[in-house]
């Protein structure tokens, strides 16, 4: 059908209302699992089964947290997916296990071009079922591309996405667990020898549809593939996959990043603005090669582009094959330890991250926003692209340029009078309460970010290894006032890696702190047993520090502990359990 030159408006009273009528259009992001938003450690490529281990060893040795390991085309026998090279791994189970028992995840890539091989299975099936893009006098079509001669599934085929799905079955790829996730590159698709390096123009899909017309959504199609994959081989575990190619609609079966970036301060700074955009075009799950993917980052860039890939949802370093190894640990001491202090950073936030990721999954609301969003009367952040929010709670302004001792944060207006928000240092919890650009100083470890006054956030604040061990850690609020001394904020919790909180395994609660007081509401009835509880509460912005304070749970009253901290106060132990109503109040004697 040709295009008849109507161009649909989306109407709404605030930009986030636009953004979720398109995500109701187009689809959201499944809650992914909670490993996904932590940190991944990928470069092309970690070479052999030693390698993955020493790698991951050495993250243990410098108590730098990490998730997930990732394996590169290297790992294949000659780029046949679905194989691996028996000399460099030649027990990938026992690789696999090993990371799985200390907590993390291995994802390895799968790309869609297949090598004309007569031994490969994949390719001797394709070829039997007529399962290949043809060429218009209708062969098989043959590209070049990383495993040499090959060609490319038509995966607008469902027979062939129901084939290529099978595939993942562990009845099948016997060398891999269900708990390893993929990858899905080069599905644009890339064609080395091809016109623009893609597939020619009148190449024939299924349907007799040519390649001209469905281009664009031959990655979409690869990951349906993928997901439906991933579903069958487990179906109570949600999918994790990366593509690089996508489509509006491709956010319901993936996250994505960037593509093939420089070792740049230019492109650190692009990271922001492409995720950004990414977000109100409804892809929250968005990253950058953190370090750049091709090119060497000095010191002070990879240190810059971890505190900055730390508050962005997709959080992985890549490199190219030709950059020489940069594992934090190969850096100076001071790099290591910066790299190392943004990456628990991120860990801290692991519960904002995923309450976002639920939320974004129940009402379409992007996860990271444009300060426009909830700003639209302050035209200055039009054309703001280097801050963003994290929902409406966190305000960040990574440092993206060298050498530099201070950066020019913008704090918004909230209508045309120059009324703003308050605004909390998150370490400090010192008070912003301007309107307009402010210079803030910087040290090499400092990240800009403020928690908005008028919210609560849940942090944990336990370092482990990696995000699965933290399940049944305790919990942090920090609740930051407004100036009526108010603030209100959600929390969800569940299993992190399940369907099971479709059946209301899950804990969702509201927390509304009020004339001194902090009470939660459970949305829905928590149904989720958690071993988690309260261990401090952190509130910025009262005007004197209270001599104590009470919690009620049950009808039976306890006094707990209340210190100083910086700009704020701490309630010590309040010891309550996440599905518990619970009430408690300041005193001030
Ligand atoms: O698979 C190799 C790379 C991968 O590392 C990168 O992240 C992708 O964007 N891939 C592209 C193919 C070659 C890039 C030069």
């Amino acid at each position: 059908m040709a295009w008849n030159g109507s161009v649909p408006v989306i109407y709404g009273s605030w930009p986030l209302d636009v953004f979720k009528q398109y995500a109701a259009l187009t689809g959201t992001h499944e809650l992914p699992q909670l490993f996904s938003l932590a940190y991944h450690q990928s470069r092309w490529n970690y070479n052999d089964e030693r390698d993955v281990t020493a790698v991951s060893a050495k993250f243990d040795e410098f108590n730098i947290p990490m998730d997930t390991m990732w394996l590169d085309i290297e790992y294949t026998d000659g780029k046949r997916y679905f194989t691996w090279d028996k000399f460099k791994f030649p027990q990938p189970l026992t690789m696999i296990k090993n990371l799985t028992e200390l907590g993390r995840h291995l994802v390895v890539i799968i790309d869609p071009h297949i090598k004309r091989d007569n031994g490969y299975f994949f390719h001797q099936d394709c070829t039997e079922k007529g399962y290949y893009v043809k060429t218009r006098e209708g062969n098989d079509y043959e590209g070049w591309c990383w495993p040499g001669s090959a060609s490319y599934p038509d995966f607008f085929n469902p027979d062939v996405r129901q084939y290529y799905a099978s595939q993942f079955d562990t009845s099948r790829f016997q060398t891999v667990t269900t708990d390893v996730m993929l990858w899905n590159d080069m599905n644009e698709p890339s064609v080395f020898n091809g016109p623009e390096i893609t597939a020619p123009k009148d190449l024939i899909h299924y349907g007799n549809w040519e390649h001209r017309d469905v281009h664009n959504l031959y990655g979409h199609m690869h990951l349906m593939g993928t997901f439906a994959g991933l579903q069958q081989r487990d179906p109570n575990q949600r999918p994790f996959i990366l593509t690089r190619a996508h489509f509006a609609g491709s956010q319901r079966y993936a996250a994505i990043w960037t593509g093939d970036n420089l070792a740049d301060w230019t492109h650190l700074q692009h990271s922001i603005k492409m995720c950004l955009t990414e977000a109100v075009a409804g892809f929250s799950f968005c990253g950058a090669d953190v370090g750049g993917f091709f090119g060497n980052p000095d010191s002070e860039l990879l240190e810059r582009w971890y505190q900055t890939g730390a508050f962005l949802p997709f959080f992985r370093a890549h490199a190219h094959i030709d950059t020489k190894r940069r594992e934090p640990w190969l850096y100076p001491e001071r790099t290591r330890l910066v790299i190392q202090n943004a990456i628990r950073k991120r860990y801290s936030y692991l519960s904002l991250w995923y309450t976002a990721f639920f939320e974004l999954e129940q009402t379409g609301a992007p996860v990271i926003r444009p300060l426009l969003t909830h700003y639209p009367f302050d035209k200055e952040t039009f054309g703001i692209d280097n801050q963003l929010l994290v929902q409406d709670r966190l305000l960040v302004k990574p440092v993206m340029q060298q050498g530099v001792s201070k950066v020019d944060v913008y704090f918004p207006a909230i209508d045309d009078k120059k009324n703003g928000d308050l605004w909390y240092d998150v370490e400090t919890y010192e008070r912003q309460d301007r309107v307009g650009y402010v210079t803030v100083p910087v040290t090499e470890y400092k990240i800009p970010v403020w928690q908005r006054g008028g919210s609560i956030l849940a942090k944990k604040e336990r370092q482990r290894r990696a995000s699965t061990l933290m399940l049944h850690d305790p919990y942090t609020l920090i609740i930051c006032l407004d100036r009526d001394r108010k603030a209100v904020g959600t929390l969800y919790l569940d299993d992190e890696k399940s369907y099971a909180y479709r059946e209301g395994q899950y804990i969702y609660v509201s927390y509304e702190f009020a004339d001194n007081q902090l009470t939660n509401n459970f949305i829905g009835k928590p149904k989720y047993k958690s071993d988690a509880w309260i261990e401090r509460i952190v509130i910025a912005g009262l005007e004197r520090v209270p001599s104590g304070a009470k919690i009620t749970v049950n009808g039976v009253q306890q006094s707990l502990e209340v210190t100083r901290q910086g700009g704020a106060v701490v309630v010590r132990k309040p010891a309550v359990k996440m599905d518990i109503d619970f009430v408690l109040t300041l005193n001030y004697e």
